[in-house]
């Protein structure tokens, strides 16, 4: 059945073995947080959630310790095909023997457990200052009116630099670190410029901690509103891509596709970036009618943004590709496999699409003949070439890894509560 899907995409103009090549070395960003409803383990795990965002849901079998953790991303590594790379949040510093630090005070050393939890599975990582859910907020951090809040922050976000270098170094693979903080206000602003011209000079003050730009690469993550800042965010879209734009030396912009006017869409925006950075970074999530992060599905706009990556390069190191979801409500492992997966599914729709013809018809202006290819390629049997793409890279297929998923439920996380 894949020959035949195989010479089904030959005649549409696709080079099918290519795609399944390329996708193999495509590695997205694992983010931890799905495991935990983003809790961490630097403070207390019954604390709320703040920072403009929220889990909802219990249900049963979330992971309580880095060993938990640990297991449970395990098992999602065995359900997913090719290689993920780990995304950790500073909260998720492993402290031994009764040692705790606050997060101004953070070492590399917080994270010698999952370096060497990487180094064992072959994996980079991913890093995140955590700005959110402690005490330190006021409830502002890097905009904060008071300078001690602000400069306990700068100091946190200076701390995740040498972290994230440390990563880097010890993985041999660059550092996404993301700067994310969920700044903002309720109801109207009486002041809307200091707040922001305060936000600046903090991450200024972040990014004069020394690093390799090759290695470590901070991002600035916008977003329009957050539970709690429904009027104001001092990190707005202008505000990241402006701050990104005029730091194109030391910093790349990071748009979440859950960070926007509902009908804005994060895949037209790619190669509006990419006119003008040579790299830029993503979190992909689901919004259901607001900033919800919903597990990842196969939708159009999922096959949208994946689109615009493999058109504009970003699979050749321009675009770096992150998940960032987290539902409570359901099993966490399927969580995380199920938006995994699709995403790796989105790249292969999109590596399967005869790009080069597309773009003749469009650019002579054969618009008809361009939406009749557009929409017969939707038909083609993706499901056999999928499936290849699982044997080739050791994974299960579609039908066979939700119950080793129920399997696990039953014997491991079932004993958790
Ligand atoms: C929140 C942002 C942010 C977080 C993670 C946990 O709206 O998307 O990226 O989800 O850092
Ligand atoms: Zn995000």
């Amino acid at each position: 059945m894949f020959e035949e899907a195989k010479k089904k995409y030959s005649a549409a103009g696709v080079d099918v073995e290519a795609a399944l090549e390329k996708l193999k070395n495509v590695s997205i960003s694992l983010h931890c947080w799905q495991g935990d409803d983003v809790r961490g383990f630097d403070t207390d795990p019954n604390k709320p959630l703040t920072g403009g965002i929220q889990t909802t849901g219990n249900y049963p079998g979330r992971a309580r310790t880095p060993d938990e953790l640990m297991a449970d991303i395990d098992k999602v590594i065995s359900l997913v095909p090719g290689k993920p790379k780990m995304n950790l949040h500073a909260s998720y510093a492993i402290f031994e023997d009764g040692e705790w630090a606050d997060r101004d005070k953070l070492e590399p050393k917080h994270f010698a457990k999952w370096v060497k939890f990487c180094k064992e599975r072959g994996l980079g990582c991913d890093f995140n200052p955590t700005f959110f859910s402690h005490p330190k907020c006021d409830p502002l951090t890097l905009s904060s009116p008071n300078e001690e809040t602000r400069k306990f922050w700068i100091e946190h976000g200076k701390a995740c630099i040498r972290i994230s270098n440390y990563l880097a170094e010890e993985l041999g693979q660059p550092c996404v670190m993301n700067i994310w903080t969920g700044d903002g206000f309720k109801d109207i602003p009486g002041d809307r410029i200091n707040p922001r011209i305060r936000y600046r000079e903090s991450i200024d003050a972040i990014l004069s901690e020394p690093y390799d730009f090759k290695k470590v690469k901070p991002c600035v993550e916008s977003k329009v509103f957050g539970i709690g800042v429904e009027s104001y965010t001092m990190g707005s879209s202008e505000f990241a891509l402006l701050y990104a734009a005029v730091n194109q030396d030391k910093c790349i912009p990071l748009m979440d596709n859950g960070h926007y006017h509902p009908t804005e869409v994060v895949s037209d925006k790619i190669p509006a970036l990419l006119t003008f950075f040579k790299e830029i970074a993503l979190h992909v999530t689901r919004p259901v009618r607001w900033d919800s992060d919903h597990v990842v599905l196969f939708d159009d706009e999922t096959k949208e943004i994946a689109r615009e990556i493999v058109r504009c390069g970003g699979l050749e190191g321009r675009v770096n590709i992150a998940l960032d979801y987290f539902d409570a409500s359901i099993n966490r492992i399927s969580a995380w496999t199920t938006g995994y997966r699709n995403f790796q599914k989105a790249l292969l729709f999109a590596l399967l699409q005869p790009v080069d013809e597309l773009k003749k018809l469009q650019d002579e202006q054969k618009f008809s003949a361009l939406m009749v290819a557009q929409e017969e390629l939707k038909t083609l049997p993706f499901g056999e070439i999928w499936a290849e793409f699982c044997k080739r890279n050791d994974a299960p297929l579609d039908g066979a890894w939700f119950p080793l998923v129920e399997e696990y439920e039953k014997n491991v996380l079932s004993k958790r509560n």
